[in-house]
């Protein structure tokens, strides 16, 4: 750990600021130097203890984030169609104005929330949107976790017993990677914090190798050993086939797990029927090439296959999931260094609770259906594509209030053009977000938050994906310019409490706020009075340190005297890292008789569903999705910076495919689904599986009554008018964004 030797500016103060990005995992330090009160440069803080010099284009943007016009600085409320500026005070009087009637009217079972990706990066709203989702009653609430990592989610549950106990792979020191379904290039790791994910690919390279499975030559493959073009959806029937070889060929090894591990005989009997010849031409992979991917795989010490987005926001995305675990687990590639490995968060998050009424793994999903369409639960979240028809179809149960925090599912969820229609219909809308966008123009009011500049950070639930055990406070670079102004975690206390029952403006903070705090400390076997008596303030940073101080490094308020405190780590400006991941198992484990259940029945049982998948006629043509390295998901498309370039929403294709149909690079095309159809302009590569088009979300704006200057400039289509509502992964309920069948012509 470095003694750091600059001088380091006081909030709000010209100078030198230490700040970490909250922008995606990678967590990177900055150097965020302020002059006249602006930011004047943003460079990588190389002493930082996890990054050590590692920023991307988006970081080095967050001062022109911090000063965008557009970004609500104050709470606005829409009168007769016109917004209006107004003070905190009338902002929550009309929240309550609107609410309570729906409330009164219909009940809670009427409103619902949708709490989005930022969320999760966020100091203020990670911590207390369990607040919100958890006491306020309504029955059921959306996110983006059944778009993103719901069949990981549903895995980790059934054979690890814990819904976010997720393996990680040891990047740091593996010697062979296998990268299924993810573009680090671009989105810079996920579900897999790294420092400078790229560079440590790079480093593998140069003692191992890196193999990328993927229907693009993305960056990533670019940068890899070997691409193998794999057919959309096709992942799970790989996974099985490598299973099936290592069985055959005798090379299963489980290690020291053996005595860990259930249903290791099940998973034998289950994989003999699916060889490698069984799954190539599906696939498009060749068994020799199968074959061969697995005697490597077992036969290099220290060797991992991740899993991303692609192997999980696909129609197979809990096989997938689940395979990609067994395929470690077989090959001996588990709980052990460059293996794949649970992480030790230096701070735990409410997440690690089991959720009440699934304990232990029992497959006891479908507790309740959606009205509508009668969409299981999974986990307690039902697809979030159901949203639209729940707001759209008349009855009781119907949808008649809306909150949403962080996110614009009318870009960002599958068929977001159908809620663009289906929210003017809402008696109340409020959304708590910055700004003026696609979804939150639907709004009543908007609450704006604090620019992440003007917020502390500690990041919280990515530290339970991060392969080193880090903590990093940082203090915000800007005072907030209203001192009065609610931040963001007390907006949701407030919302909370006028959900049930308490107008907003009258919510008592503390109260609400020292429950929660106690509930965390019961958790941990501690007393929440004795503990709060520690403080002389609450919100987020109450709660960080708690979790600081009850985590594995912590000072457990004494029993360990020189653990860790966030007093502590407020000294070390570039943050603590305890080391690489360590081997957890089967402490970490929450099944009830503490072993990894390897053959989970109500996975098998999807089984059928992927053979049938098998045998089904090719299709002409199918749809994955992408990012970019200088977007984020719908939001950042409002930085000027970050839109230098070309035009980025495109839909690549094959010169074989665009030739067929005449089309040639910058041609505009039409793309048509059973979802819907858009215009798109092509860009025509080799870089492409044939047969395989790619478009990038989060694009679509232009929406009248939108505030994103820079954004409405190049608004670029929205690729989910093409997804499917109902093109799921069905055991988890998490929508399928990739291999959707598509047609393409020639406009
Ligand atoms: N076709 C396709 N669609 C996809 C995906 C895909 O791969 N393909 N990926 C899916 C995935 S993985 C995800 S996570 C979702 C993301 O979908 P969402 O979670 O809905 O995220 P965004 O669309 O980026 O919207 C983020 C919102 O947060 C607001 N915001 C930003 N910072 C803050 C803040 O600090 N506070 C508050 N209150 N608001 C803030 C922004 O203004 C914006 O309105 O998209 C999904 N959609
Ligand atoms: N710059 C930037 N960074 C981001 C984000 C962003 O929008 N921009 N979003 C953040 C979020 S919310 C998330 S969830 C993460 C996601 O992070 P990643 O998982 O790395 O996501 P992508 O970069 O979309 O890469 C997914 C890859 O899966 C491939 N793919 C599609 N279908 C299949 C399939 O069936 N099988 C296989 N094997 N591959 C397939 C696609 O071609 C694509 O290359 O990124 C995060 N980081
Ligand atoms: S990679 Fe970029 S966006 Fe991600 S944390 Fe680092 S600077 Fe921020
Ligand atoms: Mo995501």
């Amino acid at each position: 750990m470095t003694e750091d030797t600059r001088q380091l500016a006081a909030v709000g103060e010209d100078g030198l600021h230490l700040y970490t990005c909250p922008l995606c995992e990678a967590m990177c330090g900055l150097e965020i130097q302020v002059r006249d009160g602006h930011v004047a440069g943003i460079r990588p803080n190389r002493d930082d203890t996890w990054s050590r010099g590692h920023i991307c284009p988006k970081g080095a943007s967050l001062g022109s984030l911090h000063e965008d016009p557009d970004r609500i600085r104050r709470p606005m409320i829409k009168v007769d169609g016109q917004w209006y500026e107004v003070d905190w005070d009338t902002a929550f009087r009309r929240c309550t104005e609107l609410l309570a009637p729906v409330i009164d009217t219909y009940g809670i079972g009427a409103v619902t929330a949708y709490t989005g990706n930022p969320l999760a990066h966020s100091f203020s709203l990670a911590r207390y949107a369990g607040i919100l989702l958890g006491l306020s009653g309504m029955p059921i609430t959306y996110s983006p976790g059944t778009v993103d990592q719901w069949p990981k989610n549903l895995s980790s549950h059934l054979m690890y017993g814990g819904w976010w106990t997720f393996p990680v792979p040891d990047i740091e020191r593996t010697d062979l990677l296998v990268v299924m379904g993810a573009n680090p290039a671009a989105s810079q790791g996920s579900l897999l914090a790294a420092p400078n994910i790229m560079g440590l690919l790079g480093a593998i390279r140069a003692r191992g190798r890196v193999i990328v499975i993927d229907p693009v030559r993305t960056a990533t493959a670019e940068r890899a050993d070997e691409w193998l073009p794999i057919t959309p959806g096709s992942d799970a029937a790989l996974l099985l086939a490598i299973s099936h070889t290592l069985f055959a060929e005798d090379l299963v090894d489980v290690g020291t797990l053996a005595p860990h591990l259930d249903g290791l005989d099940t998973v034998r009997d289950v994989v003999a029927d699916w060889p490698p010849e069984r799954v190539a031409d599906a696939t498009g992979i060749c068994a020799e090439r199968i074959r061969a991917l697995a005697r490597e795989l077992a036969g290099t010490p220290r060797a991992v296959v991740y899993g991303r987005i692609g192997t999980c926001n696909q129609e197979f995305g809990s096989l997938a999931s689940w395979l990609v675990d067994v395929v470690n687990i077989l090959t001996g590639h588990f709980d052990v260094p460059g293996g794949a490995m649970f992480p030790t968060p230096a701070a735990w998050t409410i997440t690690a609770q089991p959720i009440p009424g699934l304990e232990d793994g029992a497959p006891d999903f479908g507790r309740y259906r959606t009205r509508v369409r009668g969409a299981k639960e999974v986990l307690g979240q039902v697809p979030v594509s159901c949203l639209a028809e729940e707001i759209a179809t008349p009855g009781e149960g119907q949808i008649k209030a809306l909150i949403t925090v962080a996110g614009n599912p009318v870009l960002s969820t599958p068929g977001g053009h159908r809620l663009d229609e289906a929210l003017p219909g809402l008696e109340a809308m409020i959304s708590v977000d910055l700004w003026l966008n696609e979804t939150t123009r639907h709004a009543d009011v908007i609450l704006p938050g604090c620019s992440p500049l003007e917020q502390p950070h500690h990041d919280d639930l990515i530290l339970n994906f991060a392969i080193n055990s880090i903590a990093n406070y940082s203090p915000p670079v800007f005072a907030k310019p209203d001192p009065a102004a609610p931040d963001e975690w007390e907006i949701l206390i407030r919302l909370t409490g006028l959900c049930t029952g308490t107008p907003a403006e009258e919510v008592d903070i503390a109260a609400i706020d020292d429950g929660f705090f106690d509930y965390m400390c019961f958790t941990q076997g501690l007393d929440g009075a004795e503990i709060r008596a520690h403080y002389d303030h609450g919100g987020p940073e109450r709660t960080l340190d708690l979790t600081l101080r009850t985590g594995p490094f912590g000072d457990r308020y004494g029993d360990n005297p020189d653990g860790l405190t966030l007093t502590k780590l407020k000294s070390m400006p570039n943050g603590i890292n305890y080391g690489p991941m360590v081997s957890r198992v089967p402490e970490v484990l929450g099944t009830a008789d503490g072993k990894i259940r390897l053959a989970p029945r109500y996975l098998l049982d999807d089984l059928p569903r992927l053979a049938s998948r098998l045998t089904r006629a090719p299709e002409e043509l199918v749809l994955v999705s992408r990012r970019h390295l200088r977007s984020n998901n719908s939001w950042l498309h409002n930085v000027g910076p970050l839109m230098k370039g070309r035009d980025r929403c495109t839909l690549l294709i094959h010169r074989d495919d665009a030739r067929r149909r005449g089309l040639t690079d910058g041609d505009m095309a039409a793309v048509r689904s059973s979802g819907g159809c858009i215009e798109v302009p092509v860009e025509v590569t080799e870089a492409i599986k044939p047969g395989v088009v790619s478009m990038p979300h989060g694009w679509g704006h232009g929406k009248e009554g939108t505030r994103l200057a820079v954004a409405n400039e190049a608004p670029g289509v929205n690729t989910n008018v093409l997804s499917p509502p109902d093109f799921l992964d069905e055991p988890s309920g998490n929508g399928a964004l990739n291999g959707i069948p598509v047609q393409v012509t020639s406009v």
